[in-house]
């Protein structure tokens, strides 16, 4: 029987196998978008589907993933057919059976294709259930010049690149420092509210210097490579629980944050604290270093 660790080996393998395939496909992807959309209600690039298809593959052929879900789906998937989310969103104690699931946005920012700027896929490995406080391990792969994975564990960071044989090598992985310079600020402006739009401002007139793309793993992925700032997807008047979704992405960006020395909060709120009552349930997220997190902290509890 295998250890929970040797497990999470297996899961991170794939995903560099994984990287491997979908960085080819997008090489060769179109930029049609289907008639469809997913759960979210976001519109799907035939590559998005092509993408989730490979994904849910490969990752129910493991023995040791006992389901997955989706962004791109609105269920639970395990090999024998959907599972209740209900019972899969609630807490669980850790230890026990120790099943592993996992949720994933396989391939975010894909609206990005057209432009050809980076692109990301992101998962959270789970145990037992998929709540926040059960997410044991998290990663991401961005699809840039080069491909890259950053894989993180309850007590470390890694980061590899791959090579053009198609080899990973690995690299040192981030920091976050305490504070840093860049503002990546997401969300239509016109729909913050204003203390959002005072601390934003804040930043720029302290010499932060904007840096976003709309690739939520770019974006983040440039902050903890360049060693720290803000990355913001604030409720906004059109979007008031925020965007991104917090089982496929705030939550395994958030974990891997942490882990790199940052902090992740939805305003108030440590993220990782934060339960789900559905499955493409979303949440305002601010992710970065201590003092930028401290003093948005500090904004918006002044102006509650
Ligand atoms: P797409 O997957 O539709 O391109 O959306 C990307 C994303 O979910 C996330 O990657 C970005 O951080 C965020 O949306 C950007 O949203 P805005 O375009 O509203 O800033």
């Amino acid at each position: 029987m295998l250890n929970i660790d040797s497990k999470i080996q297996i899961i991170f393998n794939e995903f560099k196998k994984i990287s491997i395939h979908i960085s080819e496909l997008l090489k060769d992807s179109s930029n049609e978008y289907l008639k469809s959309s997913n759960s979210s209600g976001d519109t799907q690039l035939a590559v998005d589907v092509l993408a989730d298809t490979y994904i849910e593959k490969q990752l129910l052929a493991l023995e040791c993933v006992a389901g997955i879900c989706s962004e791109e789906k609105a269920d639970i998937i395990s090999k024998n057919g959907i599972l209740d989310s209900k019972d899969l969103l609630k807490k669980s104690p850790l230890g026990g059976e120790r099943k592993l699931y996992i949720a994933y946005d396989p391939l975010d920012g894909s609206s990005l294709m057209d432009s050809n700027l980076a692109l990301g896929s992101i998962f959270g490995i789970y145990e037992n259930s998929f709540s926040a406080q059960n997410l044991i391990a998290a990663s991401y792969i961005i699809y840039g010049p080069r491909t890259e994975i950053i894989f993180a564990t309850q007590n470390a960071l890694f980061y590899q690149k791959q090579t053009s044989n198609q080899e990973y090598i690995s690299l040192t992985p981030p920091k976050l420092g305490k504070k840093g310079k860049i503002n990546a600020p997401g969300g239509t402006q016109k729909y913050w509210s204003k203390t959002h739009k005072n601390f934003i401002d804040s930043l720029f007139t302290d010499g932060y210097r904007l840096r976003y793309s709309g690739g939520m793993v770019p974006d983040l992925h440039q902050i903890l490579i360049k060693g720290g700032g803000l990355f913001s997807y604030p409720a906004t008047e059109d979007a008031p629980s925020g965007k991104l979704r917090r089982l496929f992405e705030v939550f395994p960006m958030s974990f891997i944050y942490e882990q790199a020395g940052g902090e992740a909060i939805d305003g108030r709120e440590r993220i990782l604290n934060l339960e789900c009552d559905s499955l493409h349930q979303s949440t305002p997220c601010f992710l970065g270093s201590k003092q930028e997190i401290n003093a948005l902290k500090q904004a918006y509890k002044e102006n509650k």
